[in-house]
């Protein structure tokens, strides 16, 4: 079993900037066992007064689109300023330790520069509960004191949504060489996005990727941003030849100064927190409902009623239903 510290040594250690205090305090905050459970509750409770300060920003894209290779420029032009933490979800790597060297090879350069934190999780361990650890995660790096934190999303499912509630800033990286990615994006996704940025616009590349840039302006006056007065701008980027990095910076930045002048940021992170806390307790009692042993005994029950041709999938719901209800009493 992992070496678990006091609350008051994670607290102290977490204020006081010592990343390997930081660190170990991530990993209790992303352990399942019950036993850390208390623990980790009680660390988040004494950092809770030291949070709310950063800027963060969700970077999401599907996969291959170019996030880390952005981040590693992204965040090079932040960290002259800012101190900055970044939390990712690798997916390509295994169990094992592949998941540090995955993105923090991507992300050399970065992980290099002294203001700045890369905690890298293994998808594999964070299975069912990415953006969970991620809330908590990123309340822990803004007590340390992290003026930016970006949330580098694995660009699948649910988990964009999710990610989406935990950030100020949400920024879409699409390809533009394709009408395809137009097509195929989500009318949902887009219009999450306060910022879209067409990647890999490399110099061969740049004339194609300015007119998906025009056809992509034109297909989001069809969207419709939550916050009516924001016009969502559109840019092109190449993260390998560090072209137009610094605009999309001024451009997320001149976001944090639009939520700032309109008032709109505490709005905004109580409405997310209240979807946030729907979430979690949906699952909270999903989990509680579907471990009670009478319950389980029911669903074993009602599967072997339909393995065995007795009832249709659908009678076995409506089984399960009556037998909630009546447990529920309604
Ligand atoms: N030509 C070019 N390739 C890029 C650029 N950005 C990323 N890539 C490549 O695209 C691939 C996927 O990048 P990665 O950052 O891992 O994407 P992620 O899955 O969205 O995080 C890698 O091979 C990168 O080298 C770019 O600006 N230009
Ligand atoms: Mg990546």
């Amino acid at each position: 079993m992992a070496k678990r510290l006091s609350v008051d040594a994670y607290v102290d250690g977490i204020l006081n900037q010592n990343i390997t205090i930081l660190s170990q305090a991530i990993s209790l905050i992303e352990s399942k066992k019950q036993n850390d459970q208390f623990l980790k509750q009680n660390v988040l409770l004494k950092i809770l007064p030291y949070t709310g300060k950063s800027k963060r920003i969700g970077i999401t894209g599907s996969p291959g689109v170019g996030k880390s290779t952005f981040i590693e420029s992204f965040g090079q032009i932040i960290a002259n300023d800012f101190s900055l933490a970044v939390l990712t979800v690798d997916p390509s790597s295994p169990i094992t330790k592949g998941s540090i060297l995955g993105d923090k090879t991507r992300m050399y350069e970065l992980s290099q520069k002294e203001n700045v934190y890369i905690r890298s999780t293994a998808s594999s361990n964070a299975f069912g509960g990415v953006a969970e650890a991620t809330y908590d995660t990123l309340l822990l790096c803004e007590a340390a004191g992290f003026e930016v934190i970006i949330i580098e999303s694995v660009g699948v499912g649910q988990t964009e949504t999710l990610i989406h509630q935990l950030v100020d800033c949400f920024i879409l990286l699409i390809l533009g060489n394709s009408g395809d990615e137009l097509q195929g994006l989500k009318k949902g996704i887009m219009e999450m996005a306060d910022l879209i940025v067409i990647t890999k616009a490399d110099e061969k590349n740049r004339h194609l990727a300015n007119q998906s840039k025009i056809e992509f302006l034109n297909a989001i006056k069809l969207f419709h941003h939550p916050l009516e007065k924001w016009k969502v701008p559109i840019e092109i980027c190449s993260s390998l030849e560090n072209y137009n990095i610094d605009k999309i910076w001024n451009l997320t930045l001149s976001f944090f100064q639009f939520l700032y002048n309109n008032h709109h940021l505490e709005t905004l992170r109580n409405h997310k927190m209240k979807n946030w806390f729907l979430h979690e307790l949906e699952k909270m009692i999903i989990s509680t409902v579907l471990n009670l042993p009478e319950f389980q005994n029911e669903i074993s029950l009602t599967q072997k009623m339909i393995e065995e041709n007795n009832i249709l999938h659908f009678e076995g719901i409506k089984r399960i239903q009556d037998w909630l209800n009546q447990k529920l009493k309604i």
